[in-house]
């Protein structure tokens, strides 16, 4: 019996990762906008696969505000909510309250029902950059990041790649400093998040979701983090609304 699960679990990993290594699309982390992104992306039918570097992913959902586990959405990104299956209750002048715990999970298993693959405890140490474009992403074992080990990655190859690390954007961040490179950015480079503005960090992640260089687009905090907009607290309709442009955009430059 041990030998059975053994087997099981390696024979199963393995076929897993192997039908991933070249895919339509690459996510860079998975908080509420590059879970949203997979969700859509897996629906519109592309072989997608999700990058976190933690146990479990969900990223700066699960917690809530100060780890009191409720978030707040806006009217306009109601739709999303509805259409994921999250339980939700009308808190006055157009917004709504939702158990952190609850939408997180019912994200994860919506966008893995639709068919994308999520792949944790894994880094995106990098990118493959090929003809002047991103086309794929560099992973290793998050641990091994974390213990400063010298151990060599794999690559991932991906039609594109969809950044959604978070405040730190750290992939954008590395694209730009590794390659003589501008970006799609108001300074050609990552600018760095601002400090907090509710209705203009909401309104900017949308608007700040785009493709920034060939091949690599940005959602959620990491979107507003590379061209220097606001950050915006427990409120979370803009990173659903991020995730939902940013598959739309991929799905229309790869239907090209
Ligand atoms: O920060 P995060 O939740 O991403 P988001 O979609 O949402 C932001 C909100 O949670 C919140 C906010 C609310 O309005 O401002 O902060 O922008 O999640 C980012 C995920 O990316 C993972 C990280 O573990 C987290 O789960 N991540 C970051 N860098 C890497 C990574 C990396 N290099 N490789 C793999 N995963």
């Amino acid at each position: 019996m041990e030998q059975i699960v053994s087997t099981g679990i390696i024979d199963s990993y393995f076929a897993k990762l192997k039908s991933n290594l070249s895919i339509d699309v690459a996510i860079v982390g998975g908080g509420p906008s590059g879970i949203v992104a997979a969700y859509y992306l897996a629906k519109a039918g592309k072989k997608v696969a999700l990058f976190d570097r933690k146990l479990a992913p969900g990223g700066g959902m699960w917690g809530g505000a100060m780890m009191f586990n409720d978030i707040v959405v806006q009217e306009e990104a109601m739709p999303i909510v509805k259409e994921l299956g999250v339980s939700y209750h009308d808190a006055g002048n157009g917004t709504y309250i939702m158990d952190s715990v609850h939408t997180t999970s019912a994200l994860i298993y919506q966008a893995t029902k639709a068919g994308a693959t999520i792949f944790n405890c894994y880094s995106v140490e990098d990118v493959v950059f090929h003809n002047d474009a991103v086309a794929g992403v560099v992973v290793n074992w998050a641990p091994v990041i974390r213990e400063g080990m010298h151990v060599d990655p794999l690559t991932i190859m991906a039609k594109a790649v969809l950044e959604g690390t978070g405040h730190d954007c750290e992939v954008a961040r590395t694209v730009a400093r590794k390659n003589d490179i501008k970006l799609n950015t108001p300074t050609g480079g990552v600018i760095g998040e601002r400090s907090l503005n509710v209705e203009l960090g909401e309104q900017t992640t949308v608007e700040n979701t785009k493709e920034i260089y060939p091949g690599l687009f940005v959602s959620g905090m990491a979107a507003n983090g590379v061209s220097g907009s606001f950050r915006m607290g427990p409120i979370f309709g803009g990173m659903l609304m991020s995730g939902k442009k940013a598959a739309e955009l991929i799905c229309a430059k790869l239907d090209k």
